[in-house]
């Protein structure tokens, strides 16, 4: 996929998600074997299920090149470009891991991944196996990215419950990517086969051009790190 259609980022204004195009499979067999590898030699940091099995690598970017690689690839950047603009930042911490989601794992309840509309980040998940019902794709209330901030915990909103039968699950085939406004309410499903349901998620920001602190926990992935505040202006 290149650049968005019109009726693709209303869409995504409207409903808070999007599906994007696929990854060829060979990048999506590189991201697998490097996920792997970093398994099975226990490459930390980790986060481990309950029976101590690595169920997420964590901080992807600073691992294998593949995962930084493929974050800024064409067929992330050009869609993500039509909805930040061109100036972006790739964010080192939220997100920025890859996760097994196997039946190990503990139900995963709707959540947000920020708690206020006005510093929303926009989510890319990369699915590296396919995602059904079944293995626990992932879920979605469309349009909850317009409900009120969240003043407290993520996930506990007043409103979680009595929207969760509005929870609609999207399946993906194995290297689709969805493009999420992170206010969205969204989970992951429950697992209930033997297998891993493997993906990767990013989080990104349009640069903010009105502020010159560089923060290191972002990486420029398109653009510029431009700086327009009027402090400097006469
Ligand atoms: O993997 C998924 O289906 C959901 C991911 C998610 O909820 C998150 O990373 O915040």
């Amino acid at each position: 996929m290149s650049a968005l259609t019109f009726e693709q980022i209303q869409h995504f204004r409207h409903s808070g998600y999007l599906k994007l195009g696929q990854l060829p499979s060979e990048r999506v067999e590189r991201l697998k074997k490097a996920v792997w590898s970093d398994i099975e030699a226990e490459v930390e940091p980790v986060v481990r299920s309950k029976e101590g099995r690595i169920v997420r690598i964590s901080n992807v970017v600073d691992r294998d090149p593949i995962f930084l690689d493929t974050a800024s690839c064409s067929q992330v950047i050009e869609p993500l470009s039509c909805i930040l603009g061109p100036n972006i930042h790739l964010i080192k911490n939220r997100h920025n891991h890859a996760t097994l989601r196997t039946s190990s794992e503990h139900y995963d309840s709707l959540h947000r991944d920020v708690k206020q509309w006005s510093r929303t980040i926009f989510t890319i998940i990369f699915y590296l196996e396919e995602t059904t019902v079944e293995n626990g794709c992932t879920w979605f209330v469309p349009g909850s990215h317009h409900f009120p901030g969240v003043d407290g915990k993520i996930g506990e909103e007043r409103w979680t419950a009595t929207v969760s039968e509005q929870a609609v699950p999207l399946p993906m085939s194995g290297g689709g990517m969805v493009l999420i406004d992170s206010m969205v309410m969204h989970r992951a499903g429950s697992n209930t086969t033997s297998d891993t349901r493997m993906s990767m998620t990013m989080g990104y920001h349009s640069v903010d051009e009105i502020s010159d602190v560089r923060d290191p926990k972002r990486i420029l992935v398109h653009g510029e790190d431009l700086y327009s505040g009027n402090d400097k202006s006469k």
